[in-house]
C-alpha cells in the first residue's frame, strides 16, 4: 500500500510553464523595456535551468547586450523574476491556467482512501499558493501533510533535496510513497531519494530521454497511451488501483 501521494506543480498540477510562467517572463522583459522575448523553442532548452531566477542567469550568459557585471545581472535576475512572478500570480488569479484533467479526482480518491498528500516542488510557495487557492480554495494546505518548495532547499532538483525534506516531514520511507512528475530533472530527484515515480508528460517534457520512472504516459485523465497496461481496463483513467498495482510490481 502506498501511503502518501508526492506531487511536482509546474508542468505536472498543470500547464504551468505554458500557461503561466513563460508569457509572464515576457511580460516582465516588456515591463522592464528590454527587447528579449523567450519563444517556445528558446524557453524548452531553458527549462533545462531549474529555478526560475537561475533560468534568467543562464540566459544572461549568452546575451551580449546582458549587464556584464556579476552584481548588476544578479540584480537584474532577481528583480525580472519577482515581477514574472507578479505577472504569474496575476494570470492565476485570471483564472488561465488550469488545473491537469485527472489531477483533482486522482487528490480525491487517494484522501478518501486514507493516503496522504504532499508537494515537491522546485518553485516558490507564494506560486504554489496562487495555484492552490485558485483550484483548492485558500485553505489547500490542509489537504497537504507536506510542502517542500524553492526557498526551503538549498539544491533544487534534480538534486534529491526536497523530496528528501517531504520524506523527513511525512516520516516515511521512499518506497513507501508514490511521486508524480513531468521533467527528467524531478524523475531524477525523486529516484535519488528512492521514491518510486510515474511521469506525466508536460508540453514542454514530452518525448524526452526520462530514464527511472515506473510509468509513463500522457496524463491521469487517460489510460492510453501509456507505456504499462493499467490495472484495469474498464476505466479510462489512471486511478488509485493503477498506481498501487505499478508500485507493487515494481
Ligand atoms: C519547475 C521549475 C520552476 C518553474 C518556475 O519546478 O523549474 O523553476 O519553471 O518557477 P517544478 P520559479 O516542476 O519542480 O514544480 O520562477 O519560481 O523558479
Ligand atoms: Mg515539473
Amino acid at each position: 500500500m502506498i501511503a502518501a501521494l508526492i506531487w511536482d506543480v509546474d508542468g505536472t498540477l498543470a500547464e504551468t510553464e505554458h500557461e503561466g510562467h513563460l508569457p509572464a517572463f515576457n511580460e516582465a522583459f516588456a515591463e522592464a523595456g528590454l527587447p528579449w522575448r523567450w519563444d517556445e523553442e528558446r524557453y524548452r532548452a531553458l527549462l533545462q535551468i531549474t529555478g526560475g531566477r537561475e533560468r534568467l542567469l543562464h540566459d544572461f550568459r549568452e546575451r551580449p547586450d546582458a549587464p556584464a557585471d556579476a552584481g548588476e545581472r544578479e540584480a537584474l535576475a532577481r528583480r525580472l523574476h519577482q515581477r514574472k512572478n507578479a505577472h504569474y500570480a496575476t494570470r492565476l488569479r485570471e483564472g488561465r491556467v488550469a488545473l491537469r484533467e485527472g489531477v483533482a479526482p486522482l487528490m480525491r480518491e487517494a484522501q478518501a482512501r486514507g493516503l496522504r498528500l504532499a508537494i515537491a516542488t522546485t518553485t516558490s510557495r507564494e506560486n504554489v499558493d496562487v495555484l492552490l487557492s485558485a483550484h483548492l480554495g485558500r485553505h489547500w494546505q490542509r489537504q497537504f501533510a507536506a510542502v517542500v518548495c524553492g526557498e526551503d532547499v538549498v539544491r533544487k532538483k534534480p538534486d534529491p533535496q526536497v523530496y528528501l525534506q517531504v520524506l523527513r516531514a511525512l516520516g516515511v520511507y521512499g518506497r513507501d510513497c508514490l511521486a508524480l512528475e513531468d521533467s527528467p530533472a524531478g524523475v531524477a530527484a525523486a529516484r535519488a531519494a528512492g521514491i518510486p515515480v510515474v511521469l506525466t508528460e508536460s508540453r514542454y517534457f514530452a518525448g524526452q530521454e526520462t530514464p527511472g520512472a515506473l510509468a509513463r504516459g500522457p496524463g491521469l485523465h487517460t489510460a492510453q497511451g501509456w507505456d504499462r497496461a493499467p490495472a484495469s481496463a474498464a476505466r479510462d483513467v489512471i486511478d488509485l488501483d493503477t498506481l498501487i498495482g505499478w508500485a507493487r510490481a515494481s
